[in-house]
């Protein structure tokens, strides 16, 4: 009998077993992550098992309201965003969210305020819907550090000062990966238990990949460097293989397998977005803790990605972000760009 496996198999790591284990090596902390996480955890099972069940339930289309960026929204967002601000009120441990969903921030009542403020897409990719891609949750944590009112303020902070980040991908199986600012770990959900269950602990990118993650129907409108960094990954100058191209067109899936495989996502200005079409606070911050806790780095073009400090709260970015070694190339040919002009 192989004891080990057996023990891995009956002694299970669960996400709330995790974050308590973590919490022990604070003597000051109440729990109160462990609550918070808790209640986004189940956030998460409840849009996995919506999103599993949208045929059956006729989630699957659109309902009838357009979001604050102009963009159709369905029924399965909609659905997902009560969700998640429900659960994120109702654990007592939050006062200022901010949903891509929604065009303002929400400020809990003070009866329910607690000491974080979370940033988070509910269901990011939701184009994907209704072909069945994976699609996902991303979220982002930052400590609220007074006791007076909270306002917008207490989340226009650099993507540096969060304090936890994650996603959660809702794919052929349901992936919850975690940064609490110790390394990246990774947690399946097992729908027997009804448990994410560490599966990926540690996880590390490639120091150098080779993919590359673009929608290149935006081409003819990108500037030098990345016209130049997507020419090399195709045409490659230096004798390496050409890198091979994958693009879901879902951050949540494009951002996990480069966590995985490594490589690079790009998602550039062009001359129709100047700034991008990813949001800071929700997409550009959460993907860019984890991907330089994992190893790599996120680069918006003129800076590293997490010494942004957003003035809006719905503020978009140009982003790299990925292997450190892939990110470097893109670095220095935006450098070399400056320099020129
Ligand atoms: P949707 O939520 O509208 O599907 O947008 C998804 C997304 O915000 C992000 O998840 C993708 O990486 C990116 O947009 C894809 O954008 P393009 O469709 O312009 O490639």
């Amino acid at each position: 009998m192989d004891h080990a496996a057996d023990a891995h198999r009956t002694d299970l790591m669960t996400i709330t077993r995790f974050v308590l284990n973590e919490q022990s090596k604070y003597p000051e902390s109440r729990g109160d992550f462990t609550i918070l996480l808790s209640h986004i955890v189940l956030g998460c099972k409840f849009v996995c098992s919506a999103v599993n069940k949208a045929g059956l339930a006729k989630l699957i289309g659109l309902a009838g309201e357009t979001n604050i960026q102009g963009e159709e929204q369905k029924k399965l967002d909609v659905l997902s965003n009560d969700v998640f601000v429900n659960a994120l009120i109702s654990s007592g441990r939050t006062s200022v969210l901010v949903s891509e969903e929604d065009e303002e921030a929400t400020f809990v009542e003070p009866s329910h305020r607690g000491k974080y403020c979370v940033v988070f897409d509910p269901l990011d990719g939701s184009s994907n819907i209704d072909c069945g891609v994976s699609i996902g949750t991303i979220f982002g944590i930052y400590t609220l550090d007074h006791t007076d009112e909270p306002t917008t303020e207490d989340v226009l902070k650099p993507g540096n000062e969060m304090v936890a980040a994650g996603y959660c991908m809702y794919g052929s199986s349901c992936m919850l990966v975690l940064s609490t600012g110790t390394g990246v770990h990774g947690f399946t959900l097992d729908p027997s238990l009804g448990e994410f269950i560490l599966t990926h602990p540690d996880i590390k990118i490639p120091k150098k990949g080779n993919i590359y993650s673009v929608n290149e129907g935006n081409a003819q409108n990108w500037d030098g460097p990345t016209t130049k960094y997507v020419e090399k990954c195709k045409f490659p100058k230096d004798g390496s293989p050409a890198k091979s191209l994958r693009y879901v067109g879902s951050m949540v899936a494009d951002v996990h397998r480069t966590l995985l495989y490594g490589g690079i996502f790009l998602y550039p200005a062009d001359k129709k977005s100047p700034t991008g079409k990813l949001r800071v606070l929700y997409e550009v911050f959460p993907m860019s803790f984890l991907m330089e806790q994992a190893g790599g780095q996120a680069f918006t073009g003129q800076k590293r990605a997490l010494d942004l400090v957003p003035e809006k709260i719905h503020e978009r970015s140009p982003i790299f972000l990925g292997s450190y070694d892939d990110v470097e190339e893109i670095k220095a040919l935006y450098a070399e760009d400056e320099k020129k002009n």
